[in-house]
């Protein structure tokens, strides 16, 4: 019975984890899992974007970037701590995504960054971006767009002041 309980509670976590349904995509051997964002508040000028990148061929790929006709840009930013203090800094090499491997563009890690958005970005509502490999080529993609308040385990209190100075 009591199995029974934390498998639901488990069921519970997933479904309030995920609140929307997944959605994938592919490009050649990319598979690309749940592309998502987060709402953005009124004045901010920057989103975050992330997805899951499943290389299923022999080769290795690479992700080099994006656009987005809500953003003036589309980056790809790493997370690293340095000297304690968690930072952001801009991926111009982009990502390899190893043969038979999955790379994850997450919170806390590698991530899309929209740069200069032309309007907030609202809860469900869907992105649209084009996201550019080496050798898969160009595949169009749509963020679903979370809630907000999820911004606390990602870009948050700690990070938009340095978010700020991408500007
Ligand atoms: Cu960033």
């Amino acid at each position: 019975m009591r199995h029974l309980f934390s498998m639901l509670a488990a069921i519970a976590f997933v479904a309030a984890a995920t609140p929307t349904v997944a959605h994938d995509y592919r490009a050649g051997d990319i598979e690309i899992g749940h592309p998502w964002t987060r709402a953005t508040p009124p004045a901010a000028k920057v989103g975050g974007g992330y997805l899951e990148l499943t290389n299923a061929g022999d080769t290795a790929d690479r992700l080099l970037g994006g656009s987005s006709p809500v953003a003036a840009r589309v980056e790809i930013h790493n997370m690293e701590m340095t000297d304690g203090i968690m930072k952001m800094r801009p991926v111009p090499e982009g990502v390899e995504i190893p043969a038979g491997e999955t790379v994850n563009l997450a919170p806390g890690g590698y991530h899309l960054m929209l740069l200069e958005l032309k309007q907030p970005i609202t809860e469900g509502e869907m992105v649209p971006v084009t996201l550019e490999f080496e050798q898969a080529g160009a595949v169009d993609v749509e963020l679903v767009a979370g809630p907000i308040g999820s911004t606390a385990t990602g870009h948050g209190n700690a990070t938009s002041s340095s978010h700020e100075g991408h500007e």
